[in-house]
Parts: C-alpha cells; sequence; structure tokens
C-alpha cells in the first residue's frame, strides 16, 4: 500500500466535502474500521519485528494526519453552516409582527359585569337561580293572581304544567328569603324567557340583574338612594333619577324608574335617546309586597322591609353604546361584537 498516495487522495477529497454528513462518509471510508488504513494498523502485528516498528510510525502518522484534516474540514464546514444559517435566519425587526387575535367578552356579559359591580360594591351578595323553575316561584310565591295574564302559554314557555322557563329574574327573590333569615343584600343576573315578538326592545330570551334588600327599617328612599348609586356609576356623575308609580303583583308599592338623559341638554329639543323627554326609563321595582314574606319562614313584616329591583340587562347596554336595536346583540355578527372588544 502506497501510504503517501492514500494520504494525498484522502486528504484531497476530506477537503472537497461539500458539508458535514458528506464528510461523515468520507471519514468512515479512509478512517472508519473498515478502512484499508486502518486494516493495516490492525496487521501490523503480523509483520517481523524489524518492519513493524518504521510500518507502524508511518500508518500512525499517517492517521493522526487524515484525523486532523477530518477535523480542520467539520471545523470549516460547521462554521459555514453557522454562516449561512446566521444569514438567511436574520430577523428583521422593523417588520410588522403578527398579530394574534384575543378574545373579548360580549357586550352583555361586560355589561352584566359592570352592573353586578355596583352591587357588590354597595355590599350585595351575587346568588345565581335556575333558568327553569316552578311555577311556584315564578308566579305564585310572587303574588301573581291565578288569573294573572303573564301566566298564559302565549307570554310564557311551559316546560309542565308547573314547570316554566323564568320570565324574570325575581324568582330569585323567594329562593333566597328561603335560604336564610334576613337581612337579605342579594344581586343576581341571568337569562329569562318570554314569548314577546322580537322587536328593537324586545327579544325571546334576554338578561335580567334583580336586587333584593330585605333589613330593619328599610323604606323607599332607601331604594331610591341605591338606585341613584347604581344610576350614576352606569350612566355617570351627573345623573338623577325619578320614581314614577307603576304596578308589580310582588311589590307594593311599585315604581318605575327613569334616569335623566345622558345624550342631551334636557331641554326639549330633539333627542334619539329621551326623544326630547329628558328622563329615560330604566327598570321597574318597588318595596317587597308583605305577602311575600307569608311564603317564607323567618320574615316577619312587623320586623323588617325591603325592597327589590329588577332591569334588563341589553335594555342598559343598548342606552350606553347607542344601539338603536337589542336584536344586535344576539346575532354574533363579529363586525358588531368586535367593536366592543
Ligand atoms: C319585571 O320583569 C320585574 N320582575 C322587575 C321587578 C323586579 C319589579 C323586582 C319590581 C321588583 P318587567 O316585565 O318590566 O319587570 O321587565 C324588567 C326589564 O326587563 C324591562 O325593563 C326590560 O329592560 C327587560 N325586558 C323585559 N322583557 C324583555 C324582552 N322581551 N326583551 C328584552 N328585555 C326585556
Amino acid at each position: 500500500m502506497d501510504v503517501d498516495a492514500l494520504v494525498s487522495e484522502a486528504t484531497a477529497r476530506i477537503e472537497a466535502a461539500r458539508d458535514v454528513a458528506a464528510l461523515e462518509e468520507i471519514r468512515i471510508e479512509v478512517l472508519g474500521r473498515k478502512a484499508p488504513l486502518v486494516q493495516a494498523l490492525r496487521e501490523l502485528a503480523s509483520l517481523p519485528p524489524d518492519e513493524r516498528r518504521a510500518r507502524g510510525d508511518e500508518l500512525n502518522r499517517a492517521r493522526r494526519s487524515l484525523e486532523g484534516v477530518v477535523d480542520e474540514r467539520a471545523r470549516e464546514l460547521r462554521r459555514r453552516e453557522l454562516e449561512e444559517r446566521l444569514r438567511t435566519d436574520r430577523v428583521d425587526v422593523t417588520l410588522p409582527g403578527v398579530r394574534h387575535p384575543r378574545g373579548y367578552s360580549h357586550l352583555i356579559e361586560q355589561t352584566r359585569r359592570d352592573i353586578l359591580d355596583v352591587f357588590v360594591g354597595f355590599g350585595y351578595v351575587v346568588v345565581d337561580g335556575p333558568e327553569i323553575d316552578l311555577v311556584h316561584y315564578n308566579f305564585d310565591a310572587l303574588n301573581h293572581a291565578p288569573t294573572h295574564p303573564s301566566r298564559q302559554v302565549t307570554d310564557t314557555f311551559y316546560i309542565a304544567d308547573d314547570v316554566v322557563l323564568r320570565t324574570h329574574t325575581s324568582p330569585v327573590q323567594i329562593r333566597t328569603m328561603e335560604a336564610g333569615p334576613p337581612p337579605v343584600y342579594m344581586a343576581t343576573a341571568g337569562r329569562c324567557y318570554r314569548r314577546d315578538t322580537p322587536d328593537a326592545t324586545h327579544t325571546a330570551m334576554f338578561t335580567q340583574i334583580e336586587g333584593l334588600v330585605v333589613d330593619r327599617g328599610i323604606t323607599l328612599a332607601h331604594l331610591k338612594g341605591t338606585l341613584l348609586g347604581f344610576a350614576r356609576a352606569i350612566f355617570g356623575a351627573e345623573r338623577e333619577v325619578r320614581l314614577r308609580p307603576h304596578f308589580f303583583p310582588f311589590t307594593e308599592p311599585s315604581v318605575e324608574v327613569d334616569v335623566s338623559c345622558f345624550n342631551c341638554a334636557r331641554d326639549g329639543s330633539p333627542c334619539r335617546v329621551c326623544k326630547g323627554e329628558g328622563w329615560v326609563e330604566i327598570l321597574g321595582a318597588g318595596m317587597v309586597d308583605p305577602n311575600l314574606y307569608g311564603y317564607v319562614d323567618g320574615y316577619d313584616p312587623e320586623e323588617v322591609s325591603g325592597f327589590a329591583f329588577g332591569l334588563g340587562v341589553e335594555r342598559v347596554a343598548g342606552l350606553r353604546h347607542d344601539i338603536p336595536d337589542i336584536r344586535l346583540l344576539w346575532e354574533n355578527d363579529l363586525r358588531f361584537t368586535g367593536q366592543f372588544g
């Protein structure tokens, strides 16, 4: 074997290797177990002792020389590959980033939270109630006469003779009083269902927030003060409220509550929010009818009194954001909902 020729041929091949993988193939051919040079080293032992040393020196030098060339080439190739990667992987930090769309709460949910936050701030406890409820809670225990029109199948979704999709959140008043003695400072929110024909201010499914306070010495003045605080938190610090007589079966006296218009100078000129009235209706309320205490234990109308109120979340959202038709809130067109994200 001509060792010099082998070394110079292998060196040329190693130096010509185009990448790390090709270099590794060549390394196995010239320095691997089956390489002629390595075989020759293995066969040294069979040589006569006087030839063995000189041949051994020559072969080992050749091997070390080739190992050095391989190492050198590997370093060179790795350096080039790194340079190439740095060149092609370069990040242009001035390019616009990729925007990852973030989720957001639906406007109904945002409004629900804003309103509940106000009452939590007043110290109310937030409770939950079932959307499918007994006629007992939805109507009977709320003092609705057996002939009350809202009980009719044309107004209310019945699931069975004695089970309805609740038409309001007021059943939670009775459930809360059943659950424990006074004092009560409770707020609840949730979906309600009515067979109303959909229009700009009505949908068959909508969201109400209900409040109930029962304690010693509670008067209509407390109700008015509470609703004034609520109106100012939600519609602006300058707002006033006014109570107008109304009727609900479960409150006596009952009132409808208006908030002073937050959109106009209130000088009678045309206004799309209050229609020039200066006032906007926001909710129904009243003093808890003492009859209701008869449906629960531990509430003595001689000892305690209370007020309750209920409002429509979609209507409040519509007023605050100038939404002309609350059906938009349920259509879930992202071009609409995205404006409140
Ligand atoms: C009630 O439901 C009473 N339970 C409120 C109440 C509670 C009074 C406690 C006294 C004491 P009313 O039917 O007016 O009242 O509904 C209250 C609010 O729910 C309305 O002002 C309106 O904002 C909303 N609402 C009622 N029906 C619909 C509907 N079909 N679509 C959207 N919102 C509605």
